[in-house]
């Protein structure tokens, strides 16, 4: 059985030159389109570094936050979720990738209107997937969820995070089968029993949206704390490009699908 953390294959999405319009809950200046094209490339490679083979779709002019592909499905081995993405201007992104899913998975299930999901709040984890209730993922569409997951043989159970970050990754990210990281304020909010967690130095909170991929841990650069933290604890660190992607609150999780065949 393949670990949670190792995969195969992955699907991004190009940004689109309408990104800079993208949603951001505080302006932080507009994201520079080239700037998010060279970091959406270092991602892709690093990736490929990591062992995955990565399909890179075309990007959709209409939807400004499309490269953050992982909001508006789930993917498994075993079938993908469409999900309903709590923000009205991204309600389409989850219709458009409708084909690309039923062209990769034999099982492809949709999450029920109304309820909303947003897959930024999906944490898979080894024994359990972990959704976070926050603006974007309601207490319906969670419950749907899990109703959805059960269908593909998946224990799921339902978190309310403290207030404060758009998505439940956006604090709190796998490093491997015993060990989250997470900011502090998910830390001492205990909602995860029985895992060890790494906390992000204050002042690197952006640095705990980190993507174990196989053997590496990408992490955003520019937190060097986190990094000889990371290190020090033996993971293999690999430092990417995110200042353009924060820039709309987005990390490194949120622009990939991934996957391990079976
Ligand atoms: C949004 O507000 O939906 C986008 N600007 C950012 C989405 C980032 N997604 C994620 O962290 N899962």
């Amino acid at each position: 059985m393949a670990k949670v953390f190792e995969f195969d294959r992955a699907l991004v999405r190009r940004p689109a030159r309408t990104a800079s319009m993208g949603l951001r809950a505080v302006d932080r200046g507009s994201p520079d389109v080239p700037g998010l094209e060279r970091e959406h490339a270092a991602y892709v490679a690093a990736l490929e570094a990591a062992g995955v083979a990565v399909e890179v779709l075309p990007p959709l002019e209409g939807f400004p936050d499309s490269l953050f592909i992982e909001d508006p499905a789930l993917v498994f081995a075993e079938g993908a979720v469409v999900l309903r993405p709590g923000a009205p201007s991204r309600a389409g992104e989850a219709k458009a990738l409708v084909p690309d899913l039923q062209a990769r998975f034999g099982t492809v299930l949709t999450l029920p209107a109304p309820g909303m999901v947003d897959g930024g709040d999906v944490l898979v984890l080894p024994e359990v997937v972990v959704i976070g209730l926050s603006a974007r993922t309601d207490t319906t569409g969670a419950a749907d969820l899990v109703g959805c997951l059960e269908r593909l043989g998946r224990r799921a159970r339902v978190v309310r995070p403290p207030a404060g970050v758009l998505h439940l990754k956006t604090a709190c990210t796998l490093l491997d089968e015993t060990t989250l990281l997470a900011t502090r304020p998910i830390a001492d909010a205990h909602l995860l029993s029985g895992w060890a967690v790494l906390t992000v130095p204050e002042g690197e909170e952006p640095a705990a949206n980190a993507l174990r991929v196989n053997g590496h841990v990408l992490i955003p650069a520019g937190f060097p704390k986190t990094a000889a933290m990371l290190r020090a604890a033996g993971y293999e660190v690999v430092e990417l490009p995110a200042e353009e992607v924060r820039k709309l609150d987005a990390g490194l999780t949120c622009l990939s699908l991934r996957w391990k065949t079976a």
